[in-house]
């Protein structure tokens, strides 16, 4: 059902002429239709402004709920036990916090989100969140610090013990199976589905999965229709643009099986949200003006009769007009102030609540406490569906609400972590659980926790309720309902075979493994080829046609280019996420496919391929959830490296997402030179999420990874696989020897490369034989991360075990089977070789030619001179290395500086 929202808070002084007026509307619409009832009702509105009528734009409606009294559903729960079970999830969750700060001072915790929450997560639980123990049910993404509180009713479930409880930020112990702080699927992968304390991050991401979960049923791969996704999110929150950013795609998408509940307590860590304004007003004109379906829950039922006597709106007006630093004045004040302060400016209002106490008066409920109202705007808000509108409820609540009076609505109420004795007294007062907790516990400064006993009717409700919803949440499953087939060894033939003397990037590389693997017939459905809207520029465009662009209402219009044989083809059940210029989107989109494997139980391959310098600086803390919440998938930085992207200029030439990709655990980054290197480690990372290399199916790694795989837009011949070599597996270890030194020189040197720098190692190694009499050994570099990675297992192995053989680092051991200097070269930072700078063997020389500095535009060739990665300049540090070695002296690297024209008088680039 959809509300006015207002109309029924004006006061109707004429119902008889109101009617007329209503059917002359009617009748126009019978006679001529909509249109002219349209046209009707513009002309009316501007004569309206004309005659300096004001009207409230019709984005924002007035401080009152949305649902009238009268259109309030019948509770089908019962009040007095569902009070008595939020009571008893209140209690264990504050007590857990205090424990938890007085075991270990400064272990932190929160304790007043959740109890401005409790009821908005209550109602939920008993009413209306689906479980998933048969198929799956709603997503929850629960605010991140109200944690406890999710815990508590885990808790009184038999779901935790309360030896759990006492673990709470205390994971190291107990084999790391303490609670954490907030939702971690990495630290409690059976329990958290979705990471979301990092601000912002929640909302975005319940926004695409339920934009995935519609992607899901398009595409015929999974029943989502049953299920919704809830987001809880705090007001304060809402800042972030991440929260907003996305929410017109939802009205678009018509995503009515989305639902936020906004928890609007008018404070954030500091202070007020909006103390000179309203949040809920702003917020509603947001998401009215997006498109979205808006329920404001902002008063209690107590205040219900007050308002039906507000026959000239002087309520309605103080409502409006008074701004949210009052409001949460008024939560902390007594009575009298607001008798004299609200209620006392005008006597009407005076006069309106003369007959309520003080007490009364402080008590008049938010509508966030109001279990009657926040059943009615939940299920107003399920029974959106259908509609093509998400829903945001605005629930308004106080801060730190039933704790007392050092916690309601003060300022300083999100850091108290601590209650005194006389505060837990309190608090069990008002909870009225003066049966359940014995006062000489608290006196004795060890509160228990209370769980009821499973006879009691609290403890059989609970459970019947969520019985009937389909199971406890939150609860993470990874069992696949619809299991994946690998793709065939064929899918990766043509990448194996190199390209002739076609000159290829490893772009176009990709984009041909990308349609093989769409092509398969058996998994290709899975995969899920995501372009914030750079198709073009990567070579892309050629899927558009044969793939499709998903779009949920098909294509309404005959494309520009519909002549061609590659147009612009969207299609309900099109395979193409085109996001549009949204990285941020195009990441949650991404988390969304690669968890779908946990959510749905129905794995997908998401590769989703953006410009690499938009993508981790862009999007880092959404990359770091995506190692939280487990993502399995690809992520393709194209258009990689400082001087490959030549032109573009500072903003877009990228020589540091390698380096920030370490410094995620879970990303497996790669830096690959050519079509055949990407395609092995693309194979072997779905091996490893989802084959025989993964430790589910008995392999020994942890499938739960996501790839980072640079691609550059440069073209030459890709060479094929050599037979019988050890390519593709180095490739994907890391590292692997590409060209054995040529015979005849008599000094020995190797060479590292990576990516496109192979091609200024392999010249240097041309020349340095012909000119230097040194004969250079070309390994390629893919992972210098994997290197640093394995190396620093085997040193802390033999760190921890000084009596055992000590074992040598891969990286070590493979280039002991080199020789000579060793020079590692590539488009990007020295920090990315740097990895393994203690890994080299034997104090040989270890000379790094990398992209530090800002990029600039101009041609290839003048920045890698200016950046000095080019072959001049390896071959330089060749010689330079065997200086250092003695096996040359200085007047061998002065001859190749003058040869290749270095001015060494140049400024360094990293100072430019
Ligand atoms: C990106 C980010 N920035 C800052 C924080 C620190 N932080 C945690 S809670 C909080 C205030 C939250 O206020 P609100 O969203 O209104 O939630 P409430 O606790 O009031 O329900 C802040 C600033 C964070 N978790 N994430
Ligand atoms: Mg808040």
């Amino acid at each position: 059902m959809i509300f006015d929202g207002y109309v029924h808070q004006l006061p109707d002084i004429d119902p008889t002429e109101t009617q007329e007026w209503l059917d002359s509307l009617d009748a126009v619409v019978d006679a001529h239709g909509k249109q002219r009832a349209r046209f009707l009702l513009s002309q009316l509105l501007g004569r309206a402004n004309a005659d300096g009528v004001s009207f409230p734009a019709t984005v924002s409606t007035p401080y009152v709920n949305t649902i009238p009294r009268e259109s309030e559903p019948w509770f089908p729960g019962d009040d007095h036990i569902e009070r008595r079970i939020r009571a008893f999830i209140r209690w264990n969750a504050a007590m857990m916090v205090v424990k938890a700060n007085k075991h270990a001072d400064g272990i932190g915790g929160h304790l007043s989100t959740f109890a401005s929450s409790a009821s908005l997560y209550e109602i939920g639980f008993n009413h209306f969140f689906r479980g998933s123990d048969d198929k799956p049910g709603d997503h929850v993404y629960f605010q991140g610090h109200a944690a406890p509180g999710i815990y508590a009713r885990a808790f009184l479930e038999g779901r935790l013990t309360a030896d759990d409880l006492d673990h709470f930020r205390q994971e190291i112990g107990r084999n790391g199976r303490g609670l954490s702080s907030y939702p971690h699927p990495r630290l409690m992968p059976d329990f958290w589905e979705f990471p979301t304390v990092s601000m912002g991050l929640g909302p975005i991401s319940a926004l695409y999965h339920a934009r995935f979960n519609r992607y899901l049923q398009n595409r015929h791969l999974d029943d989502t229709s049953e299920s919704r996704v809830w987001a809880f999110l705090g007001d304060g929150e809402t800042d972030e643009p991440e929260s907003l950013g996305a929410i017109s795609l939802a009205a678009r998408e018509h995503l009515d099986n989305l639902i936020f509940v906004v928890n609007c307590n008018l404070q954030r860590l500091d202070g007020p949200v909006r103390g000179n304004g309203k949040v809920i007003q702003e917020l509603e004109a947001v998401f009215r003006g997006a498109g979205w379906n808006v329920i404001k829950v902002i008063w209690g039922s107590r205040w219900d009769e007050l308002l039906a006597q507000d026959k000239d709106g002087v309520l309605l007006n103080k409502m409006n007009s008074t701004v949210d630093g009052e409001y949460q004045r008024y939560a902390v004040e007594n009575g009298d102030y607001i008798r004299d302060n609200f209620f006392g400016p005008d006597p009407r209002l005076r006069q309106m609540v003369s007959h309520l106490s003080d007490d009364e008066l402080r008590n008049l409920p938010r509508g966030g406490h109001d279990y009657h109202k926040l059943y009615a705007a939940y299920k107003a808000a399920t029974e959106n569906l259908g509609s093509g509108r998400p829903t945001v409820i605005l629930a308004k609540t106080v801060k730190g609400w039933t704790l007392g009076e050092g916690f309601e609505g003060r300022n300083a109420t999100h850091q108290i972590k601590k209650m005194t004795k006389k505060q837990i007294l309190d608090l069990r007062e008002r909870l009225h659980m003066q049966d359940e907790i014995p006062e000489d516990l608290i006196e004795a400064d060890n509160p228990p926790y209370y769980r009821p006993a499973h006879d009691s009717i609290e403890y059989q409700y609970l459970m019947e309720r969520r019985k009937a919803l389909g199971g406890s949440i939150p609860k993470r499953t990874t069992k696949a309902r619809r299991p994946m087939s690998l793709p065939t060894d064929e899918t990766f033939d043509e990448m194996r075979a190199g390209s002739g003397d076609q000159a290829v990037s490893t772009t176009m590389g990709f984009t041909r493994l990308l349609r093989s693997l769409c092509r398969d017939p058996e998994m290709g459905t899975r995969v899920v080829p995501i372009i914030p809207d750079e198709g073009r520029t990567f070579g892309m465009d050629s899927l558009f046609k044969e793939l499709e662009i998903y779009a949920s209402q098909g294509q309404l219009y005959e494309p520009v280019d519909h002549a061609l044989l590659l147009s612009y083809s969207e299609d309900t059940d099109g395979q193409i996420l085109e996001e549009g210029i949204t990285e941020a989107g195009s990441m949650a989109s991404f988390i969304a496919a690669a968890t779908s494997y946990a959510t749905r139980g129905v794995p997908m391959l998401p590769f989703y391929t953006f410009y690499s310098m938009f993508g981790f600086q862009r999007v880092g803390d959404l990359a770091w959830q995506a190692a939280d919440i487990r993502a399995r998938g690809f992520l393709m930085g194209a258009t990689a490296g400082r001087t490959t992207l030549l032109g573009e200029g500072l903003q877009h030439q990228d020589g540091h997402s390698l380096v920030l990709a370490s410094t995620i655990p879970a990303v497996q980054a790669y830096d690959p030179a050519f079509a055949f290197e990407v395609s092995a480690i693309v194979k072997a990372g779905i091996e490893r999420m989802y084959g025989s290399r993964s430790r589910e199916n008995g392999g020994d790694l942890d499938p739960d990874v996501f790839y980072y795989i640079t691609l550059y837009n440069e073209n030459y011949p890709m060479p094929a696989v050599e037979e019988g070599s050890d390519w593709e597996e180095g490739a994907v270890r890391g590292l692997y020897r590409f060209a054995a030194a040529p015979e005849g020189p008599s000094k020995k040197a190797t060479i590292l490369f990576s990516g496109i720098a192979h091609q200024a190692a392999r010249d240097a190694a041309a020349d340095l034989a012909e000119h230097y009499d040194v004969a250079a050994e070309l390994w390629s570099a893919t992972s210098y991360k994997a290197l640093r990675e394995e190396a620093m297992a085997v040193e802390r192995e033999n760190r921890l075990h000084p009596s055992r053989e000590q074992q040598v680092p891969l990286v070590t051991q493979l280039l002991r089977q080199t020789d000579g200097p060793i020079v590692a070269v590539s488009d990007f930072m020295k920090q990315v070789p740097e990895q393994i700078n203690r890994f080299v063997p034997d104090g040989r020389p270890f000379v790094v030619l990398g992209t530090d500095g800002m990029g600039r535009s101009d041609t290839r060739e003048a920045l890698r001179r200016f950046f000095e990665v080019d072959a001049g300049n390896v071959v330089v540090s060749v010689l330079s290395g065997l200086l250092e070695q003695g096996r040359i002296d200085a007047g061998a690297v002065e001859d190749a500086i003058a040869r290749y024209g270095i001015d060494p008088e140049a400024p360094d680039p990293f100072l430019v």
